[in-house]
């Protein structure tokens, strides 16, 4: 009989017998967010950042099946160059895993696994969220959701700025989901430096985002995440008049081919990444690599106040 229960690369199970901090990275955004074959780069890269910043790296993704919290750098290959990945968000992993199959891990799934997996600190790109005329299709990401029944920090740039921005945060505050600004009061687009929309609380360190861990903890009283929203530093977003006429034109393409569902995400980041010659997949990059640095040393810092575990050494 198969164990489905949740696998450990080695080098996670390294790091947690050392008491070492881990950031949990996700999959979609290799297997469907960013295009062949920049994406294997990207995932490398990601992965590096980690751990120049001071953490190690657990890339959450699913092989025949089994649930893996840190895929070694075959299994990301895999993931990042098959065709036939499946895009699993927490309603998927079950089916999936019966089905023996491949597949990508979203925010919602991939939050939702490190938190069960006791990391506490994860880096992305941009959220899911409203979709634009969700009022007539209801398509909400079910990362909002997932995010607010689930005790993790997300580090990304907001939400993407294909998505309704102000009804995804007014969706985050029912939810009961924190948001803070990283440094910023100013809620950011993802590919744009300002979303629109401020944001209540700001926190301006990685230690003072290790108190935001440890106070939720030691009060007892929520079980949501953290959205902390860093933005890119303005003169690194993409040209926002080039942003809005890529976004002009793949809302109505989007229309045109009657692209519906979990298809949606990926097709307007393909089509802003095929539109901008590039543009839009640097600036993509850059995002998540800032985002990475930037959970590393929050979990570097919130680690930093947390006894090892009797009888383990931590490495030099
Ligand atoms: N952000 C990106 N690229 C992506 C995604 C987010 O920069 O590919 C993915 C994430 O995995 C997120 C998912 O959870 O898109 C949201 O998909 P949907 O809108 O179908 O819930
Ligand atoms: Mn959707």
């Amino acid at each position: 009989m198969t164990d489905f229960a949740l696998s450990y690369g080695d080098h996670v199970t390294r790091a947690r017998r050392d008491g070492r901090p881990v950031v949990a990275l996700e999959s979609t955004i290799i297997s469907h967010g960013l295009p062949h074959p920049d994406n294997l780069r990207v995932a490398r890269e990601i992965e590096q950042t980690v751990r120049d910043n001071g953490a190690v790296p657990a890339t959450i993704g699913m092989i025949g099946g089994k649930i893996v919290v840190g895929l070694d750098d075959a299994q990301i290959e895999h993931l990042a160059l098959a065709g036939d990945v499946a895009k699993l968000s927490v309603r998927d992993l079950a089916i999936a895993a019966a089905r023996r199959a491949d597949g990508a891990t979203t925010v919602a799934a991939t939050s939702a696994i490190a938190a069960a997996a006791g990391i506490g600190v994860f880096a992305t790109g941009g959220l899911g969220g409203v979709h634009r005329e969700a009022n007539l299709t209801f398509d909400e990401s079910a990362d909002l959701t997932a995010l607010a029944r689930t005790p993790i920090v997300v580090v990304c740039a907001g939400v993407k700025s294909i998505l309704d921005v102000g009804a995804t945060l007014e969706r985050l505050e029912t939810l009961g989901v924190s948001v803070a600004g990283y440094a910023t009061r100013r809620f950011p687009g993802f590919f744009i430096t300002d979303g629109g929309f401020d944001v209540d609380w700001q926190l301006d360190s990685p230690e003072q985002v290790a108190d935001f861990i440890r106070a939720r903890r030691d009060q007892e009283v929520s079980d949501g995440a953290l959205v902390l929203a860093n933005p890119l530093p303005a003169d690194e977003q993409l040209d926002p008049a080039l942003h809005d006429r890529t976004l002009a034109s793949g809302l109505a393409k989007l229309a045109e081919e009657g692209v519906t569902g979990k298809a949606v995400t990926p097709f307007l980041l393909a089509h802003f990444h095929s539109s901008t010659e590039g543009q839009s997949l640097a600036v993509n990059v850059r995002i998540i690599l800032r985002n990475a640095a930037l959970a590393a040393r929050i979990a570097a810092a919130e680690n930093a106040g947390t006894a090892v575990p009797v009888g383990f050494a931590v490495p030099a």
